[in-house]
C-alpha cells in the first residue's frame, strides 16, 4: 500500500460494508461493469486515466459496478487505484487481478473490493478452495473461463456467478462467439447462477447476442478510449 498520500490509508472499518456485486448483476437488462484500464498486453498503452474521476465518470453514464486493475506491471494499475475508487462511487468494485495466493482474497476485502476475480486457466483445480476461502472471507467471486472445460471445472466447484471471457489469455485473441456459445452450454447444464461476458466489446451491436442469457457485460479497452468520456478522465 505504498503510493498512498497523507490520509489516504485505508480505514476498512470508517467504509460501510461493500454493496453486492452479484446484486448488481441480478437487476434488470444486462448490467455494465466498467473497467478502469490504462494499459493491456494486447492494447500497450490505452489511457493515462484518473482512477477517481474515470469512476464517477462510468457510475454518471451508468454503470452498475466497477472494475479496478490493480496489477501494476502489464495493466498500470495499483491498489490505491482501488482504494480511490471504492471511495469515489457507491457501486460494487471487483478487485481485477491475477489471483495466485490465498492472502490476495483477503486483501482484496481489506481495500474494499465488493468482489475477487478467480481465472480458473490459473487456479485450475484449486479453484473451489479459492471460492471456499473467499465465501469465508465474506467476499464475492467472479470466476473466470474461456473454454467448455474451464466452464465444467468452474460449475463442479459451485461458482456462482461465471465470466466467460471472449479473450483466449494464451493468445490474447479476442472471439465475441465465445460468450454466447459458452453461455448457452452454461444454462444447457443448469446454471442458474449469474453469466458476464467479458472483453473485445466495442459497438452497442455487439451486444444483442448476449441478450435474454447475460446478466453483464465487462468492458474496459472501449469505454477508456471513447471520445465520449476522455475529458471527463484524463489524469
Ligand atoms: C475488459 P476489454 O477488451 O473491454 O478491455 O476487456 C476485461 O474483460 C479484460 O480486461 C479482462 C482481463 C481478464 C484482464 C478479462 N479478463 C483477466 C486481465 C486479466
Amino acid at each position: 500500500l505504498r503510493g498512498l498520500e497523507a490520509g489516504e490509508a485505508p480505514e476498512p472499518e470508517a467504509l460501510p460494508p461493500a454493496p453486492s456485486f452479484r446484486a448488481a448483476l441480478e437487476a434488470p437488462g444486462l448490467s455494465l461493469i466498467a473497467e478502469v484500464k490504462r494499459k493491456s498486453p494486447s492494447q500497450g498503452d490505452i489511457a493515462p486515466l484518473d482512477a477517481t474521476k474515470v469512476a464517477q465518470a462510468y457510475a454518471q453514464g451508468g454503470a452498475r459496478a466497477i472494475s479496478v486493475l490493480t496489477e501494476p506491471h502489464y495493466f498500470a494499475g495499483s491498489d490505491e487505484d482501488l482504494i480511490r475508487v471504492r471511495r469515489a462511487v457507491g457501486l460494487p468494485v471487483l478487485r481485477k487481478d491475477f489471483t495466485v495466493h490465498p492472502a490476495q482474497v483477503r486483501q482484496a476485502r481489506r481495500l474494499g473490493a465488493s468482489a475477487v476475480l478467480l481465472i480458473v486457466a490459473v487456479l485450475g483445480e484449486r479453484t473451489g478452495a479459492y471460492l471456499e476461502l473467499a465465501r469465508k472471507e465474506g467476499v464475492e467471486a467472479l470466476v473466470e473461463v474461456h473454454d467448455a472445460r474451464e466452464l465444467e471445472i468452474a460449475l463442479e466447484a459451485g461458482a456462482g456467478i461465471v465470466g466467460i471471457n471472449n479473450r483466449d489469455l494464451t493468445t490474447l485473441e479476442v472471439n465475441l462467439d465465445t460468450a454466447p456459445r459458452l453461455g448457452r452450454l452454461a444454462r444447457g447444464r443448469g446454471f442458474d447462477g449469474v453469466l458476464v461476458a467479458e472483453s473485445g466489446y466495442a459497438r452497442a451491436e455487439e451486444l444483442r447476442s448476449l441478450k435474454g442469457l447475460f446478466d453483464g457485460v465487462l468492458v474496459g479497452t472501449s469505454l477508456a478510449r471513447s471520445g465520449r468520456w476522455r475529458e471527463a478522465v484524463a489524469a
